[in-house]
C-alpha cells in the first residue's frame, strides 16, 4: 500500500482543485463547506459528548490537557464515529500534495469554554529547512465556527516563516530551532495578542479548514460561549514520529473493524491490539498552559 492507492481504494480524489493548492501554496490554507453532511456531524457530536462524560478532567490525557478548553485524544480508538475522517479528501489530498507518503499524525477534539482558549499564536511542528513540510492539519467544524465563539486564527502566509512557538510534544528530533536575523522582526512581542493581518477562520457545521501545520495560528478566547466543538485531523509526513502512536494504543474494535487503507493510513498495518476495552484513563495526567508553552523557551 502506498498514499494514492490508500485514496483510490477509499474512493478518494487524489487531487486538490487548481484554487485549493495555489490557496495552500501562497497563504498556507484553504476552507472547504460542506464535507460532512449534516447526520454524520450529528453522529460525531453526540460520540464526542460520550466520551467527555467518560473521560471527565482526564480529557487530552494522551496527548495534554488544556485548562478551559476541554479535549480528546485517541479518538479512533474509543469510536467507530470517527473512521469518515480517513475520508476527508480536503485534508488527505493536501497532505499528499505537500507530505508525499502520509499517515495519521493524530485526531483530537477540543472546545473552548465560555472567556477561554486563547491560544498563544504557535506553529505545530519545527521545519528545519524550507521543504522540510511535516504535517497538515484540519479543522473539522462539529459546530458552526464563528467569529466570536473560538474560532482558529491564522496569519496568511506565515508558513514559509520561521517555527514559532511549537509545542514540545512535536518537536520530533529538533531540539533547536535557528532564528536568522530576518525572522526576528515577526516575531510577536506578545503571542497571544493579535497579529497584524491574522484571519479569523469561520465555516458553517460540516466545513473542513485545512491548514499547513506550519502556519502561525492558534485557538481564540470564546466570546459569546456558543459551543465550538471542533475535530483536529493531522496529517504528518510518514518518516516523522506521529503525535499519537496508533499502534501503541490500538483496540481491538479498531483493528476489527479497518480495511487495508485504513490500516496503513492509521499505520497500523501488522500491529496486534494492546487494549480491550475502553482505554484505561490516568490516575494524573500532563497539563498544558498556553504559558508553558512560551516560557519554555525563557
Ligand atoms: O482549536 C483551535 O482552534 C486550534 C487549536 C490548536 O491550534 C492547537 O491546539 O494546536
Ligand atoms: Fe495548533
Amino acid at each position: 500500500m502506498n498514499t494514492l492507492q490508500a485514496m483510490i481504494t477509499l474512493g478518494l480524489d487524489p487531487e486538490l482543485t487548481e484554487a485549493q493548492r495555489s490557496a495552500l501554496d501562497e497563504y498556507g490554507y484553504f476552507i472547504v463547506p460542506d464535507v460532512f453532511t449534516p447526520a454524520e456531524v450529528a453522529e460525531m457530536k453526540a460520540e464526542i459528548a460520550r466520551l467527555t462524560a467518560l473521560e471527565g478532567k482526564f480529557g487530552g490525557h494522551e496527548v495534554h490537557i488544556e485548562p478551559g478548553a476541554p479535549r480528546l485524544s485517541n479518538i479512533f480508538n474509543k469510536s467507530a464515529a470517527f473512521d469518515r475522517c480517513l475520508r476527508c479528501q480536503p485534508t488527505l489530498a493536501a497532505a499528499r500534495y505537500l507530505l508525499r507518503e502520509i499517515r495519521v499524525y493524530s485526531l483530537n477534539a477540543r472546545n473552548p469554554m465560555k472567556g477561554e482558549g486563547q491560544q498563544p499564536l504557535h506553529a505545530d511542528v519545527p521545519r528545519v529547512h524550507p521543504t522540510d513540510w511535516r504535517v497538515v492539519n484540519s479543522m473539522v467544524m462539529l459546530d458552526d465556527m464563528t467569529e466570536d465563539n473560538g474560532p482558529t486564527r491564522v496569519v496568511p502566509g506565515s508558513h514559509r516563516w520561521v517555527p514559532l512557538n511549537v509545542p514540545d510534544v512535536n518537536m520530533a528530533e529538533v531540539s533547536h530551532i535557528e532564528v536568522r536575523p530576518e525572522d526576528k522582526p515577526l516575531i510577536p512581542a506578545d503571542p497571544k495578542a493579535a497579529y497584524p493581518g491574522e484571519v479569523r477562520v469561520t465555516g458553517k457545521a460540516g466545513s473542513v479548514a485545512v491548514i499547513n501545520g506550519h502556519i502561525w495560528h492558534g485557538g481564540t478566547r470564546n466570546e459569546s460561549g456558543a459551543s465550538r466543538q471542533v475535530l483536529h485531523l493531522a496529517i504528518g509526513r510518514r518518516d516523522i514520529p506521529q503525535q499519537l502512536v496508533e499502534r501503541e494504543h490500538l483496540t481491538d474494535a479498531l483493528w476489527a473493524r479497518s480495511g487495508a487503507a485504513e490500516r496503513f493510513l492509521l499505520d497500523i498495518e501488522g500491529a496486534a491490539p494492546k487494549v480491550h476495552g475502553y482505554p484505561p484513563l490516568p490516575d494524573h495526567a500532563r497539563v498544558w498552559t498556553a504559558a508553558d508553552m512560551v516560557d519554555a523557551k525563557h
